[in-house]
Parts: structure tokens; C-alpha cells; sequence
């Protein structure tokens, strides 16, 4: 169940930090078990504490060396998200065609539908008219990822001359997309080159590996934006916020009582098309699981992300937020007359909560439905040829 364990924030003990008090704690066990035994095993064992001991000096005196050190992006290594010769044929769940699609991009979408960064993906591709072929992912088992080293959805794989390139971070996708359609001489598996994985140690002490530049698009040389360098800041800016804050205000709204976990499960359920994809037994698991465990990880994010205690005013606040900053502007969208990819990724994360009740009363008690219905349209004005 690494999902769930994911979900509830385990990490192996294999940290210095960790193995400290483990072998401390060993060792006062030790000395309670060294009570009932001989001399030659009490003096085995007294070698075995004192070793335990200059162990427990030597790590300790290690783990603050190194967490006196600056922690924050310590940059380790790069990784390239190489290119696949093979991957397992799955039939689609859905197929997404549009009539004026000239994208010559053929593209696997590797999602769940509900998932706040899977629907940015796809309000990306919809908005320009990008056809594409989903295989709904089952959340608890995932076996149709099992061929990818990276273990979350989106993962958006372009098919090319029967090799597959995989890319990996829905903003980092959006951005390579965004490269692609301004920059249409650069092959793809080239711009997902420009995006590789960064290891480095985060301000906590934990190794995390990410796209660092994935809100950039890049250009060739040469290639002259259109935007002046603020409005393009600006983009950047709100693409992050909608990751790093106005998602982490879902969760506890949708999983906020078990009742309404089980609603929004309802929900991801129809959405997704569950009852379709998959075999009932494992809809219900799908169901029963994630309603449960999400109801208790909800609370933990509420506290984690520091939302109010009525999460509702979190999710209303930031809303309200983004509306102020859009009349600020005075245009109808961030990006002014037309969405930019902020709008998109702002849109994406709130559509993904569409069918909870969470986001009824948010288009009761926040300024977020005009925008959110101008968007919809803009997202769904592409004519679709077929959709299966
Ligand atoms: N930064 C990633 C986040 C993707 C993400 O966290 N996806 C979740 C689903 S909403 C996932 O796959 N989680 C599975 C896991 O963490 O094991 C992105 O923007 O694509």
C-alpha cells in the first residue's frame, strides 16, 4: 500500500539521524537482557555497549556536522528521463480526438481524472486542441505505471517513430508543451532534455528530486518572446501558487468528514468512469480505502498547510485572492483577454473538485464562478471529433 504509506508521510530509517536513537535504544535493550547473563557474556556484551556507544558519539557528532551544514538545495545530480523502447499495451479508457488538431504530437495521458494535476494537464491540452488517449490509472494499485520509474500521475508519454518519451510533473509538461507549440523545429525528446531532475537536499533534511526549472519554457536562440519580462514573471509566479497553495487547500475540503470523503469518492468515481475501467472488486477497494485513508490524511494537511478551522474560509480566501489580483489587472483573466497557462493551472486544480460539494459552496461563497465559467468555455471551444 505505498500510496497510503506516501500519504502518511513514512520514510525508511536509513537517515543518520534515525540511526542514532535506534541504536540507542538497542542498546538499552541490551543492557536489560545483559542482566540474566554469565560473566563471559556480560563482558561480550560490554564490549558490544561500548561499541555501540563510540557508535552512537561518532553518528551523533556526524548527524550535527552534517545538519549544521546549509541543507537547501545541495545540488547532487541530474537525471534525463530517458526514453522508452517499450511500453505495456493498455487499451485507452477514453480517446480524445480534436477536428483541427495539427499538433503531429500522439500522446498517452497516464492519469487519474480527479487528480488536481492531471486535470491541469488536460485543461492544457484541451484548451489547444490537443488530442490525446487517457489510461485511467487505478490509484491504490497503479499497476498500469509499473513500467515507470516515476510513481505519480501525470505522466504524458509521446509516442515517436514507435519509441516513447515519458514526461514526468505536470508543470514541467505544461511547460515543454508550451516550448513545443511556439518552438515547432525543436523535437520534443530534445526539450524534455532541457528538463532534467535535480537531487538535492531539502530545508528539513529530506532528499527530494525535481524539475527545478519546470515553470520556464525555453526558448532557441534567437527566439523572442512576446511577453514583456513582468507579464512573463507573473505567469511563473501563479503557475507556482497554484501548486504550492491553492492545492493544498483541497484535501481537507473534500476529505473534511468521512461522509464527505465518501461523496467525493462517489464522485472520482463517475468522473473517472470506474465502473467501466475497472472490475467491481476493485472500484470498491478504490473506495473504501481511499475514502478512509484520505478522510485521516485530510486532517494531517489541514494542520500541515496550516489551514483555518474552517477549512471552507482557506479554500474561499484563496480564491478570492486570485479574483482580486485578476481585477487588479483589470482584464478578464490573468493572462488578460485570453487565459495564460496561470488561468489554465488555477482552473485545472479547481476543476478537479467540480463534483464535490466542496465546490458548490465555493461558487456560493466566493467570487471564483465567473472566471471559472469563461474558462470552462475557453477550455472546451475545440470541436471534438470522437470521444470514446
Ligand atoms: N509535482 C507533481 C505531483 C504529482 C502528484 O503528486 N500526483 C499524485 C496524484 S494527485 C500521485 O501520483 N501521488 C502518488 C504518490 O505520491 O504515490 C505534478 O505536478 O505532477
Amino acid at each position: 500500500m505505498s500510496i497510503l504509506m506516501r500519504f502518511l508521510g513514512y520514510r525508511s530509517l536509513n537517515s543518520s539521524r534515525d540511526i542514532v536513537p535506534r541504536i540507542l535504544e538497542n542498546a538499552a535493550k541490551m543492557r536489560l537482557y545483559s542482566t540474566k547473563k554469565t560473566g563471559k557474556a556480560k563482558s561480550v556484551i560490554k564490549l558490544g555497549l561500548a561499541g555501540v556507544t563510540v557508535g552512537a558519539i561518532v553518528g551523533t557528532g556526524y548527524s550535527i556536522h552534517s545538519h549544521n551544514k546549509p541543507r537547501s538545495h545541495i545540488q547532487n545530480e541530474q537525471t534525463f528521463i530517458p526514453i522508452v523502447e517499450e511500453i505495456p499495451k493498455i487499451e485507452p479508457s477514453r480517446k480524445i480526438r480534436y477536428v483541427d488538431d495539427n499538433s503531429n504530437l500522439r500522446l498517452i495521458l497516464f492519469q487519474y481524472q480527479t487528480c488536481p494535476f492531471c486535470c491541469k494537464v488536460r485543461a492544457f491540452l484541451d484548451f489547444h486542441g490537443i488530442s490525446y488517449d487517457v489510461i485511467e490509472v487505478d490509484p491504490v494499485l497503479r499497476q498500469s505505471i509499473k513500467w515507470s520509474p516515476y510513481k505519480k500521475v501525470p505522466i504524458l508519454v509521446v509516442e515517436n517513430n514507435g519509441r516513447y518519451q515519458p514526461m514526468n510533473d505536470s508543470s514541467m509538461i505544461i511547460s515543454a508543451l508550451s516550448t513545443y507549440i511556439r518552438d515547432s523545429n525543436k523535437e520534443i525528446e530534445d526539450i524534455v532534455k532541457c528538463y532534467p531532475f535535480i537531487e538535492f537536499i531539502d530545508e528539513n533534511g529530506s532528499r527530494k528530486n525535481e524539475i527545478m526549472n519546470r515553470y520556464f519554457l525555453m526558448y532557441s536562440e534567437g527566439m523572442k518572446e512576446d511577453r514583456s519580462n513582468a507579464e512573463v514573471n507573473e505567469e511563473r509566479k501563479w503557475r507556482k501558487w497554484a501548486d504550492d497553495v491553492l492545492v493544498h487547500t483541497l484535501s481537507p475540503n473534500i476529505y473534511r468528514t468521512r461522509e464527505e470523503a465518501f461523496q467525493s469518492f462517489n464522485w472520482f468515481s463517475e468522473a473517472g468512469q470506474w465502473e467501466e475501467i475497472f472490475p467491481e472488486w476493485e472500484r470498491q477497494l478504490m473506495m473504501y480505502v481511499g475514502a478512509n485513508a484520505m478522510w485521516m490524511i485530510g486532517k494531517k494537511l489541514k494542520k500541515k498547510y496550516q489551514l483555518k478551522d474552517d477549512v471552507r474560509q482557506s479554500l474561499y480566501d484563496e480564491c478570492n485572492y486570485w479574483m482580486k489580483n485578476i481585477h487588479m489587472k483589470g482584464g478578464k483573466f490573468m493572462g488578460g483577454d485570453k487565459p495564460n497557462l496561470a488561468d489554465l493551472a488555477v482552473f485545472g486544480v479547481l476543476n478537479s473538485i467540480e463534483g464535490c460539494s466542496a465546490f458548490e459552496d465555493l461558487l456560493k461563497n466566493s467570487k471564483i464562478g465567473t472566471w471559472f465559467k469563461k474558462m470552462k468555455e475557453e477550455v472546451g471551444k475545440h470541436k471534438l471529433v470522437n470521444v470514446v
